[in-house]
């Protein structure tokens, strides 16, 4: 069944795939299922209709029949589990695999989230000068930790999976900052997975959304 998702009407970073609908598209186009997408604006993210999908009032929602599904943790894990490519066949390597996909939504993507965050509510008081250092240390603690798991190594645990798919996402967050520059290995594992030909067909749909070009055909 064609499942249908949520994004941004008007995402505010414009098209450059940071906005979290990027991971359901991009896991989708690993698993060559086409789909549809319903865009709202943030106004009716807010209303009952939507709230009914996603409680907190954000996107992306998953539906796919009676299945609703909120969370792009989830909504991967979902897409993951019932086709094939995102997830390895052997039961400990798979189970290896999810927990990279937990890795990057708990443990990576929290102090990445904490320095946006910042930027945008804090910036006009008085400790965010002082604050920013502490918050940027904690991000590049993180990194080096992974950085060191990585290693040369293509992928975090053999084949790509889920969990590389949502590790590059949260990667991009930091992408062409100096706090990814001390870390080679990772800016070259994100530049491996936006080589990925799923990831450059969900890349080109979700700009589509703010250049009006026609989607690549999902
Ligand atoms: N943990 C949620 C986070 C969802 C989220 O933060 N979505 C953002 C867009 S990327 C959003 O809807 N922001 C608007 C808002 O929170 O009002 C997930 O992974 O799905």
């Amino acid at each position: 069944m064609r499942p249908t998702i949520t994004a941004f009407e008007s995402s505010p970073d414009r098209g450059r795939g940071l906005a979290r609908d990027m991971r359901i598209r991009w896991a989708l186009e690993e698993v060559g299922q086409p789909y549809d997408v319903r865009l709202v604006s943030f106004a009716e993210m807010k209303e009952p209709a939507h709230l009914a999908l996603q409680p907190f009032g954000q996107i992306p929602t998953y539906e796919e029949g009676h299945l609703t599904l909120f969370e792009t943790g989830a909504i991967v894990l979902h897409i993951a589990e019932r086709h094939a490519g995102l997830l390895p066949d052997d039961a400990n390597a798979r189970a290896r695999a999810i927990a990279w996909m937990f890795a990057a939504l708990n443990t990576v993507e929290p102090p990445i989230l904490d320095r946006e965050t910042a930027s945008f509510t804090e910036r006009d008081k008085n400790w965010y000068a002082e604050r920013v250092p502490m918050l940027e240390e904690r991000i590049r603690v993180r990194l080096g930790e992974l950085s060191r798991r990585l290693g040369d190594a293509d992928w975090l645990d053999g084949a790509f999976s889920a969990g590389d798919l949502l590790m590059v996402t949260v990667l991009r967050r930091v992408e062409g900052s100096a706090l990814l520059g001390a870390f080679p290995n990772l800016s070259t594992y994100i530049a491996r997975g936006e080589a990925r030909p799923a990831y450059k067909r969900a890349f080109e749909d979700q700009l589509a959304v703010f250049t009006n070009r026609s989607p690549t055909g999902s």
